[in-house]
Formats: C-alpha cells, structure tokens, sequence
C-alpha cells in the first residue's frame, strides 16, 4: 500500500498501512504487558504531553494501545540495523505494530523497540476538537543505522536547561539515537572541572556559563529515558584558547596570537595532563561506551605534533575504557581502530578558496588563511579516508548535513529573511536534504567506506537563542533521521505533508520558530 495513507510519520517506516481509524475519547489508553515496560510507559506520557498534549493513562486491561515485548524481530523480514551500537547496552530497535478491531499492538524483542513503536503511535493520532482519532496502523520497521545523532554545539551558544530538554525531545520524536554533545571550543569550555576550577567559561559578571558536572549527569539521565546516548566531546589539541586562556601555562611560546591558533603541544607537560585529566573526570561521569576527543581545526599546529597528541589521547581514553571519536583530521594520526570511529565533515562542495579568502582579509591574516587552506582545499577522501581505511566513519558531511547552513529560499512570512546561518556556505533548499540518501554517499563520495552512522551537526555561531535554533533545525532535523531508518528517499510531495503534519508538535516544544519553507509550505 502507498505510504501516503499514513502522512504523519517522520521517519516513515519501512513498511506501513491504515484501515480505518478509532475515536478514543479525551485520552489515549495503554496496557503493558510485563511490569518491565513501566519507564518506557513514564517516559512515553511526559513525551505525549509535551510535544501533542496527550494525556496517556495506564490501564491493565487491553486497551487502545497494548505493548508486547517477545516479537521474532526476524520473521518481520527486516534485517537488524547496520553499523556500530553507540549505546552503553546495545538494543535491537526493530517493532512491528498491528491493529484489529480498534486495538493497537506494538510487538517488539527490547524496551527500545517498543518505546520507538511506541512514539510512531503517538505521531499518527489525529487530534480534533471532539477528541482522540487512533488510526488502525500495520507497521514494520527498523532502522538502517544505529547511530542516529544530533552534533549539537554547547559553546558559542549555551543553552538553558529547560531548551536543551526541549531538543533531547525533539530527538526521541523523530527516533534518534544519539546527542552528541561539544562541550568545548575556541569561545568557551562548557563543562565544570573539578581539578581545574578557573577552566568553565564564566560572564562579563562572573556568573557560570557551564554546566556543573550534576547538570551533565542530569542530561544523560534525561537523554537515557528517551533512548538518546549522550556523547561528549572535549575538542582537542586545537580550539582550545578558551582552556589557554584560563590556564596561560597551557599555551606554548611563540605561537601565533590569534584564538583561531591556540593548541596544545605535546612537548608541554602541562597541556599534556590537562588534557588526560579533563578527559579522566568526563569519563567519569558519561555512561557512553564512546568519547570525543574532537582534533578538528588544529590550525598551526606542525603535522608532527598534531598526530603525537591525538596518539596522547587515544591512549588515554582507551586507557579508561572507552572508545574514541575523533573529527575526520584525526585520522592522520594513524591509530584509529576498527573500534573507534571517526567523523567526517569537510563536503568537497565547501571547499575553501584560499585565493579568494586572502584578497578578502587583512594582510596579517594570511598565515592564517594558510593554515585554514591546509585543511579545508581538499575532497574528502584527500583527508583521511585513506588512513580511515578500517576505522568506522560517521558521516556529517557539511553538505547537507550542517544545519547551521542557511536557507536557499525566502521566508513565507512578513520578512523573507533566510537568516541566521553561517554565512560562508552556500544556501541550500530543504528538498535537496530530502533527496540526499547516505548510502549512496558512502559509495561515492566516501569511495565505499565504512559507514556507520549518521549525525546532523548543528554550530551555534549565529544562534542566539532557540528562536534561530528552531529556524536553523526545522523543518530539516527529521528528514536527516528519516534518511537513517530507510536511505531511500520517498517522494518529496508526500514527505512535505508529513513534515507539515508535525508542526504543532515542534511548536509545542517551543520550536514554533520553525523555517517557513517554501519547499515544504508552499504548495
Ligand atoms: C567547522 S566542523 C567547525 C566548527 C564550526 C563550523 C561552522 C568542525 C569539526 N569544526 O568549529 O562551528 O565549521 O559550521
């Protein structure tokens, strides 16, 4: 059957149909049918008031919507999603969902299966004045990659908790699996250090701008309800003036004096136990198999220290017992292993012009032009891949997976702005995210590497606050996870509805500020 029986799913399921539909009154009914489901059910009530306004009511008797755990995920016919689990317990995701006679059964083999049928559920009931419709739904679905995230920057904007809650939601909505969390850069360090106290960015006025390590543990809790994996990354040795500056015998002598070109050297004993330290008390308090030792934009930095540090701290963060994720330059350090992974971003479409940048800054900019060009003027698979060859890549190439890109078309409201974004890309359309298929780009423009995941990547240079964070995010962020569950792009039409069909519930969120784009809105 066609999928546009079903307009309101984002992600749509691999397979899936209605037939009819049930009113259910002023609320929605559920029965679990082991004890053990009893979180997801909690966590699937506070979700359904705060993105649809649902109530969910507990019964025990079979109701509207019943949970099942003990599907044979392998008699659905789909196969167990690709890649690496990001999770501390991995989880097999896959559900099916069965109607008859106006009850709802979500089957699956784990609690995650069943809180992801569960949240399909949620996004197609149709709300009306006169109450509850449950459409009668057949689903089966699992997703393509396990690795379903969100790069989401703490640094040139943080936000508050009740909006970093807000965007965790948004996640679990459209079934992601991972936020991942860039705790510190050129403009701040956004984590509390016990052993280095004076390192968490404060104000003008001294008042924090970080999150204490109990905010921290108070997100991955959050997150971990949702079957979100928090993964957190300190970014080292470059993007690191923010640490230089608190503590100035990080820095080295004689480097040059701009923010953009602040590292941490290896030959200094000092840079070197701080970074082990910072990362020791983060593993310390983030439950995720992985870390992120960032690595990218080591602008300066000789090519021989740079792959000592990264070296220094792979063998730290495989010393605590973790995995390590580094940002795509990482992989000229030559150590990654096929239990790490790294992420790749620099899109050949975003290649960097030297020649135009320098007739465009200051003379005493140059070298710093220089040092951007040793990065940026290359393909993709000129940084990294080749040394990637066994190393797991998640994919969060800048085209069109960084949202912080500005919209190509104008705005449908009074002012017709495609601000904010970061001014340096080009302008992209929301359609050209709904086309983009990831295996495809794995064989292409990653010559057929190990793809692994997925994450959007979300910089927070022209965001000041979660008005421009909603008009930068939406409506792009859940076609990126759609693309996860099943890379086969569907008609762009249909998806437009389904998108549409999800505002209230982005709005409810406090992401009303939503783009307004044409692609999307205007037919
Ligand atoms: C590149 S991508 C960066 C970030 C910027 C972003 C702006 C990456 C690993 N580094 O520092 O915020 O571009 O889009």
């Amino acid at each position: 059957m066609s999928h546009s029986t079903i307009p309101t799913l984002i992600p749509h399921p691999l397979r899936a149909s209605t037939a009819g539909s049930t009113p259910t009154g002023a609320e929605l009914r559920v029965a679990l049918a082991d004890a053990s489901l009893g979180p997801i059910l909690e966590t699937v009530t506070a979700l359904a008031a705060r993105t649809r306004r649902v109530p969910v009511v507990h019964v025990t008797t079979d109701a509207h919507v019943r949970v099942e755990l003990g599907l044979d995920a392998d008699a659905a016919g789909i196969a167990p999603a690709a890649g690496f689990d990001p999770r501390p317990q991995g989880a097999d995701e896959r559900f099916v969902i069965v109607s008859e006679d106006g009850v709802s059964v979500v089957r699956a083999v784990s609690t995650e299966g069943a809180f992801r049928g569960l949240i399909t559920i949620l996004q197609a009931l149709e709300l009306a004045e006169e109450g509850i419709t449950l459409p009668a739904l057949t689903v089966v679905d699992g997703p393509a990659y396990a690795w379903r995230g969100l790069s989401f920057d703490t640094v040139r904007h943080l936000y508050p908790r009740e909006e970093l809650h807000a965007v965790i939601d948004l996640l679990a909505y459209h079934r992601f699996s991972v936020l991942h969390l860039h705790l510190s850069d050129t403009q701040g360090w956004r984590l509390e250090s016990p052993a280095y106290p004076l390192v968490g960015s404060r104000g003008t006025d001294g008042a924090r701008e970080h999150l204490t390590r109990a905010e921290f543990s108070d997100l991955v809790a959050y997150a971990a309800a949702r079957f979100i994996t928090v993964i957190p990354e300190l970014d080292l040795p470059g993007h690191t003036a923010a640490a230089i500056a608190a503590y100035p015998e990080l820095d080295i002598v004689g480097g040059f004096d701009h923010p953009q070109v602040k590292y941490l050297a290896p030959h200094n004993a000092a840079a070197v136990t701080f970074a082990q330290t910072v990362l020791t008390e983060l593993a310390e308090i983030s439950p995720s198999p992985y870390l992120h030792i960032g690595g990218d934009e080591a602008f300066g930095m000789p090519d021989d220290e740079y792959a000592e540090f990264v070296r220094i701290l792979h063998t730290h963060v495989r010393s605590l017992g973790k995995r390590v994720v580094g940002w795509q330059e990482a992989a000229r350090a030559e150590v990654f292993e096929p239990t790490d992974v790294l992420q790749f971003w620099i899109a050949e479409k975003d290649a960097f012009d030297a020649e135009a940048m320098r007739a465009a800054v200051p003379e005493e900019y140059h070298p710093l032009v220089e040092m951007a060009a040793k990065t940026f003027a290359h393909a993709p698979g000129d940084i990294g891949l080749a040394n990637a060859r066994d190393t797991p890549i998640l994919v969060s190439s800048s085209s069109p997976l960084y949202l912080d890109r500005r919209h190509a078309e104008g705005r449908l409201d009074a002012d017709g702005s495609t601000e904010p974004g970061f001014p340096h890309y080009e302008p992209e359309r929301t359609a050209d995210l709904g086309s983009w298929n990831p295996a495809e780009h794995a064989r292409t423009a990653l010559q057929n590497a190990r793809v692994v995941g997925v994450e959007a990547a979300i910089w927070a240079e022209t965001i000041e606050g979660i008005d421009d964070l909603a008009f930068l995010l939406l409506p792009r962020l859940p076609l990126v996870a759609e693309r996860m569950w099943q890379p086969a792009a569907y008609d762009w039409t249909e998806t437009a509805i389904r998108l549409r069909a999800q505002t209230a519930a982005w709005n409810n969120l406090g992401f009303a500020n939503h783009y307004r784009s044409v692609d999307v809105f205007g037919e």
